[in-house]
């Protein structure tokens, strides 16, 4: 009973001390590089709320999974054992099952469509599922548009994606997609990814250009194929107890730091996909640019899976956002 007492009087007092504005420290987590989209994500928003708050709320970066993959991540943002993760989507729908829907395969037309909904009704409706799961979702980021790429063989179109061992992430949209390409599919944690790559534990995997460079996919894999077949959302997920605990002023500052942070993230996207496949190239990938449709058409029966799954309706209207 002693225990327990002690226990509510520290949480008493924390809650006190920060609705009260005094200097606290939080933790924030990626999975991939500091020199990286998700990087300048996650450093944007600590010198914001740092410089917003004059000092009082600092927030320590931990960058390339130092601190676990993106689903331990989420999973300590939920439990409270640190405040802050920036993370794809990818392993999300184990969380929030709602936002599965955002990782159909070329749901999206192309960034610019990806940010459009996201920023607008549909995403910010979004956001407000997360909370019931104990997070307070901060903002959309970006993660990117993904690529495959293998250490096989070129992949021109979809047929020279059967057989091959991809890597995927723990995301069971993305799986059910692959598998209808006829690639074997391995899920597995970001920071694993490319050790397993090394030994040929995998063939491939798939991921933007931010990510195969900030995490120099280049040393361990030879093709790309800009496939562009999934657009990969990021997101700032914040313990939802620490957020409610913050004083309206503090609260307003975290929203308003996190919309900088996606600004610098989004912009970083954009830098390294106008030089990402010149840069790979320089590296020794060969990469090669594909029929996007003919990788559509691939996907025709498990997309009818998804239209039942999720609602045609309900693709449509995102598909139909300018
Ligand atoms: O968020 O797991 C993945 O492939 C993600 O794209 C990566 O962790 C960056």
């Amino acid at each position: 009973m002693k225990l327990k007492a002690i226990a509510l009087a520290i949480g008493v007092a924390a809650a006190l001390t920060l609705s009260q504005g005094a200097w606290a420290q939080m933790k924030i987590s990626i999975s991939v590089a500091q020199n990286s989209h998700q990087g300048i994500a996650i450093d944007t928003l600590a010198k914001e709320v740092e410089k917003r708050t004059n000092g009082r709320i600092k927030i320590q970066p931990f960058y390339s999974g130092s601190l676990g993959g993106e689903r331990e991540s989420i999973e300590a943002v939920q439990l409270g054992t640190q405040e802050l993760t920036f993370t794809s989507t990818g392993p999300v729908p184990n969380f929030v099952p709602e936002a599965r829907i955002l990782d159909i395969p070329f749901l999206f037309r192309d960034k610019a469509h990806a940010r459009a909904v996201l920023d607008g009704p549909i995403g910010q409706e979004m956001l407000a599922k997360f909370e019931a799961k104990g997070f307070k979702a901060l903002a959309w980021g970006e993660n990117g548009v993904r690529h495959m790429t293998n250490n096989k063989r070129a992949v021109n179109a979809p047929e020279d994606l059967k057989g091959l061992k991809m890597r995927t992430m723990e995301n069971p949209v993305h799986i059910a997609a692959y598998k209808g390409f006829g690639i074997v599919t391995t899920p597995m944690a970001f920071p694993e990814v490319f050790t397993a790559l090394q030994q040929g534990t995998v063939d491939g995997q798939e991921n933007p250009l931010s990510v195969i460079m900030a995490a120099k996919f280049e040393q361990v894999q030879k093709h790309l194929s800009l496939t562009g077949h999934v657009y990969s959302p990021a997101i700032f997920l914040m313990n939802k107890a620490a957020f409610d605990k913050l004083s309206a002023a503090d609260k307003q500052v975290f929203l308003d730091a996190a919309k900088e942070a996606v600004k610098a993230n989004r912009a970083r996207v954009d830098e390294d996909d106008a030089k990402g496949v010149a840069e790979l190239r320089s590296k020794g990938m060969q990469v090669i640019d594909v029929d996007k449709a003919k990788f559509v058409s691939a996907l025709g029966p498990v997309n009818a899976e998804f239209e039942k799954q999720f609602g045609k309706a309900n693709i449509d209207r995102i598909r139909a956002v300018k």
